[in-house]
Parts: C-alpha cells; structure tokens; sequence
C-alpha cells in the first residue's frame, strides 16, 4: 500500500510541480525525507526567502511548491501579500497545521489557531486535510493554483500522520571544511552531540543568564541543569539570539545564549546588529549540528557548507572562535577578548531523548524575571 508521503509525492508530480521549497516541522519529517529523493528539494533558511524564490521559479517558467509549518507562516506574510498575492504568481502551500489534535507544546497553539483568521484575512483560499480520503480533495485547488495564477494553502492535520513510519536521516561522521577569513580552507571534525557540549558547560552555565534555543536544545538544557535564570525557549525560532541582546544591553549580569545553526540561519542578520551593539556582557555559543536536530535531522546549509564563523566575522563581530572540542570551548569561554563573544561549536548530529519542559510561557517569563530582579538589586550599590 502507497504511504500518505508516496501519495502526496506523487500528487506532486502530476501537477507537473518541479521545485519544492521546505523549512521541516516535525510532523512532516518522513514526507520532507521523500521529497529530497525526488531531486526537487529546495532546502529553506526562512520560509520567506521561499517566497522569493517560488516567485523566481514561476517568473522563469517553473512550478513550484512549499512545505511548511504553520508558525512558519508568520515569517512569510508580507511576501505572500505584497509579492505572490499582488502579482498574481502561483503558489501553492503545504502547511503542517500545529497547535491543534494533541499538540504537545503549548507555544504551537497560538499560531495554530490564528492560522485560518491569518489566512482569510489575506485573502488567501485553503482547503482543510484531515485524514487520508481528504488528498483527493489537492488536485482540483491545485490545478486551479496554476491555471489561476493564485495562492492557496493545504492545511495538513497532525491526524493525516497517524500511524506513518518512515526512513529518518541518518548520517555518518560529520566533516565540516571550513573556510578561515583568509579563504584558506580546513577540515574540522564534529566530535560531540548538543547533549555532551551543554553537559560540559554545566558548572560555567550553573547560576548565569541562559538563554536556550527552542526544541530539544531547551529539553535537554532543563534535564542537564534546570535553574529559574534559564529562559527557555518554546516557539519563536530565530529569536535566541535577539532575546539574549536584548537582556545584555539592560543587565549588568553575564548572558549566554545556546543557539543552533538553523535558527541562525532563519535570522542571521540579528548577528550584525549584535556586531554594531557589541556589548561585551554577551556570549553566544552557536552549537552547529549542521541539521534542523529537533525536526528530524534535516540538514542545514552549515552541515558542510556555510561557515557561521566567517559569517558572524563578516557581520562585524570581534571576538568569533570556532571549535571542534569541549577543551577548545572552554577555552574560548575564557578568553579575555572584549565585546560580545561568538563561539562557533561543531557539533554531531543526535537528540538524547528527554521530557518536555512543564513550564508555561509566562512561568519561564516571571520566574526569569524575579531571578534577575532579585540579583539586580543585590549587586546594587
Ligand atoms: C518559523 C518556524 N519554522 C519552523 C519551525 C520548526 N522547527 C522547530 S525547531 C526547528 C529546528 C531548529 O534547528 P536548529 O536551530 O539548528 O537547532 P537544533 O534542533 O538542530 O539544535 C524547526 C525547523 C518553527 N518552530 N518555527
């Protein structure tokens, strides 16, 4: 029997859809890994730089496609409106609809139920995929999309994936060539998971500002060293790194932010403003696994190509190491160079199988707050 994914790969193919365009959520994981053996695949940094390049693709005469998941649709609104919409250029959207049917994490919900409003309000058609009788409803919207020059979005219920087994990424050693300011080019060996690089940090993090990437680099901060001046993150991908800015241009305190490649991807030019503010009570450590870890392991465009060191250099940040190994962390970590710190970690893929964090969004927030409070008053004078 035909998988949901085969199926909807196929559906794909007879629309004569040529580029698919994809930022991964979770629950479309088997069917993203489906879709880059078709050679169509278009791997995104941020779900609107799709929109740019959907555009393109129709504009030179191709068809194109997106997959993505509903928070996503957040960072694409005003280039779906202003660019796919106004000029009439076709596109159609594939979204993992989150925050709905026993959804876990409660930062999805928002989103989630905004979706519909978001949509109609843009004037933009969809159709509602529950189960899998409901791909036959694809083809005739999706004709349509193309014959019409319109925007129309497929809302893919979590449901349509119950009981979906697929083949996950899997990797061998990872190999990274990186390329030093001087273009001179080397080879660098990813020798610890995000799990042992946050294991390590545990005594230089214990009783400090975090603030933690959201997905499982948050899970596994709370099963290392949970602490009420964490600030975990459980949505707003992109968004580690400006928090933790933010924070350091008001606080006197020490601030880290534990940062993925992937959501520096999404908004990497956060780093030429951290450049331009420097202040020196910041250290990002950018843990590189080279994938979207907490989705499936997708890989990302650091996975052997994009060297975040060379680019937080490029954005004007001073004090950028990178390093291969716990030792080599910790001594940058400990480096007297002045302004914001970057340390650029490669890491290996892997996720260590931990709970999720039991905290709401606003009780991260309070007893964040009441923490550094308390601690701002003590170091008053
Ligand atoms: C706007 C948006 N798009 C997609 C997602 C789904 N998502 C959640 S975590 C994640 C991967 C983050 O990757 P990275 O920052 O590299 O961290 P890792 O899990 O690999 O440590 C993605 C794609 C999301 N939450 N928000």
């Amino acid at each position: 029997m035909q998988t949901v994914e085969d199926r909807l790969v196929d559906i794909l193919k007879s629309a004569r859809i040529d580029t698919i365009l994809a930022l991964p959520c979770d629950r479309v994981k088997w069917l993203l890994k489906r879709v880059s053996e078709t050679g169509s695949y278009v791997p995104l940094t941020r779900e609107e730089e799709g929109v740019g390049i959907s555009a393109g693709v129709s504009l030179a005469g191709g068809r194109p496609a997106m997959i993505i998941q509903s928070s996503g649709l957040g960072n694409m609104i005003n280039a779906l409106v202003s660019l796919s919409a106004y000029y009439r250029i076709p596109l159609p959207l594939f979204i993992s609809h989150r925050g709905m049917y026993g959804e876990q994490i409660e930062a999805q919900k928002p989103m989630g139920r905004a979706l519909k409003a978001l949509l109609r309000a843009s004037g933009i058609t969809y159709t509602v995929l529950e189960r899998t009788e409901d791909l036959r409803k694809i083809e005739r919207p999706l004709g349509r999309v193309f014959k019409e020059d319109r925007v129309h979005a497929f809302l893919l219920s979590p449901r349509l994936w119950e009981g979906c087994e697929g083949t996950a990424y899997t990797y061998g050693e990872r190999v990274f060539k990186t390329v030093s300011i001087n273009r001179s080019r080397r080879k660098l060996k990813a020798r610890h998971t995000r799990y042992e690089i946050i294991s390590a940090l545990r005594e230089i993090l214990s009783s400090q500002v975090v603030v933690c990437n959201l997905g499982v680099p948050s899970k596994e901060l709370y099963h290392i060293l949970e602490q009420p001046s964490n600030f975990y993150m459980l949505g707003s991908m992109g968004m580690a790194t400006p928090i933790g800015l933010g924070i350091a241009l008001k606080s006197k305190k020490r601030v880290f932010v534990i940062d993925g490649d992937g959501s520096l991807l999404m908004n990497s030019g956060t780093l030429a403003t951290v450049a331009h503010l420097n202040p020196g009570n910041l250290t990002i450590i950018a843990i590189d696994n080279g994938v979207y870890g907490s989705t499936g392991n997708q890989p990302t465009h650091s996975f052997n190509l994009s060297d975040l060191s060379v680019v937080a250099r490029g954005f004007g940040l001073r004090s950028v190491f990178q390093c291969q190994s716990i030792d080599e962390l910790k001594t940058a970590l400990r480096s007297r160079k002045g302004g914001t710190k970057f340390i650029h970690v490669l890491a290996r893929p892997g996720n260590e199988r931990v709970k999720n964090i039991p905290f709401s969004g606003p009780e991260i927030k309070d007893r964040f707050m009441r923490w550094l409070g308390s601690h701002e008053k003590a170091s008053r004078p």
